[in-house]
């Protein structure tokens, strides 16, 4: 009797490329996003921004605005006092000005909303609100920030006498001067990581509807995590959590924008609960880039004490985060600096220290959010930036310098110098695949050549090593709620099934791989199970989407709820067959008995059984939910390898080749795994070569529309060589996979920029601040000095 198991990948299981199901109406146009709402009788909210980056309000006149006919409600900060919510707490135990009281504290700041018939009324009243400010000088970096005589930007906050946020360190100290001490040579490495931007397609906004006859709070909006936000507004409104249903539509791609709360969410609730009447709020383009959810935006001191053979002995790193006005970082763990000390967790670094200072300035809040896990990009940049940097100072090749100090694969679990674990890995192999790919000794040669006829070539290599996941639960929260996830899982008679994760998919292709899941554990074909996600009245409970946390946790969800059920169908079948359940056996969607391999029954058999022939005193139905809290994060791995030529006349660079090697363990849907490492090796081009949002000396933001910050076309964006050859399964996850969705944003930046710096080796040049734009390339070319990106830019 040979095997009757279904062919896996031909019902769409795990390894198969199977095409994105949602984009069937993705690309027909067909979305349901947050603007395609319509309820009957909805009013439209629009938001009066501050055109200052500082000052003191003196007055507040909407009486103007009042008489606008088709104007319902001006809400201002005055108003949202009297029922406490001018301010609102943020996820990092901070507070947020929903609308200023006392003063603006960044461009953009929203001062003022006005609810109408439609939004065009309610811009237009926005318009009519005069607001008589008193200008106050502005911060727009951390040495204004610390200055002596700086304003103090949070005056509202008693104990705060200065403008830091925090102070935070990590590490053995005195063992990291000792090893200093002992050290060679000290590579040294200023860096500034811009600000960017994760400009999503779709801007942020909400529809609230309050219906007072029930007294139920629908809220449809552009969020990561909405079981969050239905807690939050639980807490924050004191609304009964049950009375509160959170509806996250299709989303246009959220990039960690979508994570925080913001006040435009906050002012619609507000306003329905009011006018008991629907109130839609969306953000034009130019309000998201200049008020929500910025990243970066942090300075590094960097330094490595190297012995003369090359080994790493030990690191230091400082580094100064700009807050903006609010320390409202959407992130769970517990640390100030996010998870930047996730820095050399793939190189074997003895000992090492951290200290991390947060400032606050006068730009809009964020440092957090931006396909990154939490600062590891910045984590990473900075790791792969020094690294280059000591591989030069010693004269030793780039390639052998990290080859020689990557952990090595008998090595884990590895405590990291900075107290992370890492499980797994293979890092010499991915190296050398990429090196191999891109033709490492052939292009060394070519260069040098290249270089006695006067043409710059460069190459740039990064790695990363990213902890994807949170939580678990011992380790990561938000605001006390344990970071664990879930997946619901109900299969109806016929066979079919429904799966509902506690996750919120931006684009990521969650409705196709989460079924994929369910097909590899229950032979039951991918088409045949719908997935939904983001209503937080029918998905379990979860922490939502961002992290790259949806398939280490919803995922591993979704396959021990898939065990759960197979373990009742087994019962199921042994009843069918009549044999006892020990003389059952499973293969890819049908159980037999293990003595006559001939005699079994399909899943959909023992489903059909569930609701219509089961054991007496068997439950029925085949449905069940499973809350999974991993032990571990996963820790995918990366290398990834650029080539470019430099116009030394230009400074104009253009890449040759980009090869890109990912391990994120066992690949549930290659082909969407593989759009996700383009994209996020796309926006690493974008904040490497072009994207520029910063603010002038005067505070303003520079970069808010997409004339200045600019989103790469297909025209402008390299060609991509992808390896998947290695694959090293996660040794904790229930089916081998790690995280992938932020892996090439995260390790890509460094590799461009290292590529650039590589080019211009013996100008003495040391460091490019990003975007490595060519005026900046010219200018170190020219002047044969570094060229830093901080601001205020230069007003010459
Ligand atoms: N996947 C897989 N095999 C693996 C790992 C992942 O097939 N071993 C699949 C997953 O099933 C999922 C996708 O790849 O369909 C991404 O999975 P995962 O790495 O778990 O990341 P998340 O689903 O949690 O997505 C979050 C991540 C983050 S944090 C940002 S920011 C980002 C990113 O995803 N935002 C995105 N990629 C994005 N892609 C799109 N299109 N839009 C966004 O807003
Ligand atoms: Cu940090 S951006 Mo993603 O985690 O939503």
């Amino acid at each position: 009797m040979t095997s009757q198991a279904l062919d896996e990948i031909k019902i769409g299981g795990l390894g198969s490329s199977r095409k994105r199901v949602e984009d069937d109406r993705f690309i027909r146009g067909k979305g349901n996003y947050t603007d395609d709402v319509v309820l009957p009788g909805m009013l439209h909210m629009e938001i009066l921004r501050s055109p200052l980056p500082h000052a003191r309000i003196k007055s507040i006149d909407a009486s103007k605005a009042w008489e606008i006919p088709g104007v319902h409600l001006v809400l201002t900060g005055e108003m949202m006092a009297t029922r406490n919510l001018a301010w609102m707490p943020t996820l990092s135990y901070d507070t947020q000005a929903v609308l200023a009281t006392d003063k603006v504290r960044f461009q953009g700041q929203e001062v003022a909303c006005v609810i109408a018939d439609d939004p065009y009324i309610a811009k237009d009243a926005c318009e009519a609100i005069e607001v008589d400010y008193e200008p106050l000088p502005p911060i727009v970096n951390p040495w204004q920030a610390l200055a002596p005589d700086a304003p103090v930007i949070r005056d509202d906050k008693v104990s705060q006498a200065d403008n830091v946020v925090y102070n935070w360190e990590v590490g053995d100290k005195a063992g990291t001067d000792r090893a200093f001490a002992q050290a060679d040579v000290i590579s040294k490495l200023e860096l500034h990581y811009p600000r960017s931007h994760p400009s999503p397609i779709e801007c942020c906004g909400s529809v609230a509807d309050f219906n007072r006859a029930t007294s139920k709070l629908t809220v449809y909006m552009t969020t990561q995590a909405p079981h969050i936000i239905r807690a939050a507004v639980a807490m924050v409104a004191e609304l009964p959590e049950q009375m509160i249903r959170i509806i996250s539509p299709d989303i246009g791609g959220g990039f960690g924008n979508k994570v925080p709360i913001y006040p435009g969410y906050v002012c619609s609730i507000l306003a329905s609960i009011l006018l008991e009447r629907p109130v839609k709020w969306i953000e034009d383009k130019t309000g998201n880039l200049i008020s929500t959810g910025f990243a970066r935006d942090i300075y590094l001191k960097g330094e490595m004490a190297l012995r003369r053979d090359g080994k790493i002995l030990g690191v230091r790193m400082h580094t100064d985060a700009d807050h903006g006005a609010f320390f409202s970082d959407a992130q769970p763990s517990k640390f100030k600096i996010g998870l930047m000390h996730s820095a050399f967790a793939a190189y074997d670094v003895p000992v090492a220290h951290l200290t991390a200072r947060g400032l606050y300035t006068n730009k809009a809040p964020g440092g957090v959010a931006y396909r990154c896990s939490f600062r590891v990009t910045e984590a990473m940049f900075f790791q792969e930036r020094m690294v280059q940097a000591a591989a030069d100072d010693l004269g030793m090749d780039q390639a052998e310098f990290r080859r020689m100090n990557f952990v090595k694969d008998d090595d884990f679990p590895h405590r990291t110098p900075f107290g992370f674990l890492t499980d797994s890995g293979q890092y010499a192999k991915c190296l050398d695949v990429g090196l191999a790919a891109i033709g490492y000794e052939n292009f060394r040669k070519e260069q040098a050549e290249a270089r006695e006829r006067g043409r710059l070539l460069g190459l740039g290599i990064s790695t990363m090593t990213e902890p994807l996941g949170a939580g678990n639960s011992r380790e990561y929260d938000i605001l006390g709620i344990k970071m664990f996830d879930s997946a619901d899982l109900k299969v109806h008679m016929t066979g079919k099934a429904i799966l509902r994760t506690g996750a919120r998919g931006q684009g990521q292709g969650h409705e196709t791989t989460w079924a994929q899941i369910v097909a590899h554990e229950l032979g039951i074909p991918a088409d045949d199970v719908t997935v939904e996600e983001g209503d937080t009245d029918t998905a379990p409970f979860g922490m939502g989407t961002y992290a790259s946390r949806s398939t280490p946790v919803a995922g591993a969800a979704v396959a021990m709820v898939s065990r759960k059920i197979r373990a009742k169908a087994r019962k199921l079948a042994a009843h069918l067959l009549e044999v006892s359940e020990e003389d059952i056996e499973w293969e890819l969607g049908r159980f037999y008995v293990r003595s006559s391999p001939g005699r079994g029954v399909t899943i959909q058999e023992c489903a059909m059984a569930a609701y219509s022939n089961m054991p007496d005193g068997m439950e029925p139905g085949l449905e069940n939910t499973a809350y999974y809290d991993p032990p571990n994060l996963t820790w995918p791995f990366a290398v990834y390898i650029v080539t470019v030529e430099v116009d030394p006349e230009t400074g104009v660079w253009d890449v040759l080749r980009m090869v890109a090697v990912d391990d994120c363990g066992v690949r549930i849907n290659p082909m969407i795994v593989e759009g996700q490492i383009m994209g996020g090796l796309t926006e690493a081009y974008a904040m490497s070569s072009m994207q520029f949002i910063t603010f002038d000396a005067d505070g303003n933001c520079v970069g808010s529309n997409y004339m200045d910050y600019l989103l790469p076309s297909a025209w402008e964006t390299p060609g991509y060589e992808l390896h998947s050859e290695v694959v090293t399964p996660c040794p904790h996850h229930p089916i081998g996979a790690k995280g992938i969705g932020e892996c090439a944003a995260v390790g890509g930046p460094a590799a461009f920029v290292n590529a650039v710096i590589d080019a211009l080796t013996g100008t003495g040049v040391r460091n490019i601040d990003m975007p490595v734009l060519p005026d900046r390339v010219w200018e170190a070319i020219t002047y044969r000095r570094d060229v830093s990106g901080a601001p205020p830019v230069r007003q010459d």
